[in-house]
């Protein structure tokens, strides 16, 4: 079994513990003089940074939501003088406005460390060849894994997405041993390839599938190891954290997250008081040693159960089982975080169209497609196809631009979609996993 810093994996937990206390206080303390917004929500809790002497005082620290971000956009929360940022990244927020984040040369490092120690822990080195088809650009996926299995010495295919076939040509000419996607778009390289004449179980080496950014299921993880022969590890993060950060190792028994860079809490559904391991609640996180975009406790509002004792790969760090949810109404189409208020927002700045819509996702084949259905306003009502098929292609565009994704509008008549009397349902959701 290889490690990439053996000694900080398998540090005794215990010490695992004092390490990640102190950088714990440690950040605590700098925040604390240094930020703003850490300052006053820490004084409105009552604490102060000498309140934190254990890991379970922790609990006593305020917590960061997905609004902070949107409400200090662009960079509010930023902790460092602006000259010593190196990268922006951003990903979406609730509304039209994206959540930047933003680092200075050791947070690219330290994100870096972390998914490298990922990549060793599945079996991958210098030998291995990893295509990357994680979108390149603002989203944090294609640049991460790529700086990650550089550092590993692999040699990286930056193919980025789309244009499958050649993705494929490139799977068999350069001998890619590894790929790096969503989930569901290995499914399509899968399908695009048999279309191809190519099996890529038989016909290339690819064996690993470095696979998250969004949910997906144990089933369909043996079915791309059964149909593809690729094994499927399941890989996490976010753009606030920094990127695609963890993964399972090669014994495929839950997410690792190190501990030395990072603090998980898991909080009760419905108390928010943190549970212990082996109970699922939502997850918090607390990045320890991120310089340019700090998070303390921070409800990323995704729901995992924590795993302690130590993995059979020799590995002390805990472990997440799969991701089974979320608490809030994010969607993740193509990889893509969509917020149904977002859809709301731009629907509601074209003068022809009513507030009633619903979205509809189903996945056609290996990729997800997104209907939304608007109603028109009474006056907008008209038998002119011209005309509409003009006003569909502006929604479209419009909501394409802001998503990301692309989306398919169908104009419905005015009062023809559901009511609701209580909370709306405005996602249909047919995807199965
Ligand atoms: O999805 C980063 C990433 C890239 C992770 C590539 C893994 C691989 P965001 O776009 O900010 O960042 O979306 C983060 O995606 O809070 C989860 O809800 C969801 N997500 C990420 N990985 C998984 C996974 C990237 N393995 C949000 N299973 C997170 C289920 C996932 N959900």
């Amino acid at each position: 079994m290889a490690y990439w810093n053996p000694r900080i994996e398998t540090m005794p937990i215990a010490e695992l513990k004092a390490l990640q206390l102190k950088n714990l206080k440690a950040l605590v303390r700098r925040l604390y003089d240094h930020s703003p917004f850490y300052r006053q929500r820490m004084e409105q809790k009552g604490v102060t940074p000498d309140d934190i002497r254990s890991l379970e005082d922790a609990a006593k620290l305020p917590f960061m939501y997905k609004k902070d971000l949107r409400d200090y956009y662009p960079d509010k929360l930023f902790v460092v003088p602006k000259r010593d940022i190196v990268r922006y990244h951003a990903s979406s927020g609730t509304t039209g406005k994206a959540t930047i984040v933003g680092y200075t040369r050791n947070d690219i490092e330290t994100w870096s460390e972390s998914l490298a120690r990922s990549l060793t822990s599945i079996g991958l080195g210098a030998d291995d060849v990893v295509q990357v088809a994680n979108t390149y650009g603002l989203f944090t996926g294609g640049l991460g894994f790529h700086y990650a299995a550089e550092k590993i010495g692999a040699a990286v295919v930056p193919a980025s997405t789309g244009n499958t076939e050649r993705q494929i040509q490139l799977i068999q000419d350069l001998g890619v041993t590894a790929m790096a996607a969503t989930p569901s778009y290995m499914m399509y390289v899968g399908e695009v390839a048999e279309k191809m004449g190519v099996s890529i179980k038989n016909d290339t080496k690819l064996r690993v599938g470095l696979l998250g950014a969004e949910p997906w299921s144990d089933r369909m993880r043996d079915r791309i190891q059964e149909w593809l022969g690729v094994k499927g590890i399941n890989c996490y993060g976010a753009s606030e954290l920094s990127g695609p950060l963890f993964s399972e190792c090669a014994d495929q028994q839950g997410i690792h997250f190190w501990s030395d860079l990072t603090m998980l809490e898991i909080l009760h559904p419905e108390t928010h008081e943190p549970v212990g391991p082996g109970e699922k609640g939502e997850m918090v996180i607390t990045m320890l040693t991120k310089e340019a975009f700090p998070l303390i406790r921070y409800r990323i509002g995704d729901i995992s159960v924590i795993h302690e004792e130590r993995c059979s790969c020799g590995r002390t760090h805990p472990r997440i089982s799969r991701i089974t949810g979320r608490v809030d109404d994010m969607l993740i189409i193509r990889g893509i975080n969509v917020f149904p208020s977002q859809v709301e927002y731009s629907l509601l700045t074209n003068p022809e169209l009513g507030n009633e819509f619903q979205i509809v996702i189903d996945r056609k084949g290996a990729l997800d497609d997104m209907l939304v259905r608007v109603e028109l306003k009474p006056d907008a009502f008209t038998d002119n196809i011209n005309q509409l098929n003009a006003l569909r292609e502006r929604v479209e565009s419009k909501l394409k631009n802001l998503l990301n994704v692309g989306v398919e509008i169908e104009l419905v008549e005015p009062g023809s979609l559901p009511r609701f009397e209580g909370k709306a349902k405005r996602v249909l959701d047919r995807r199965v996993y």
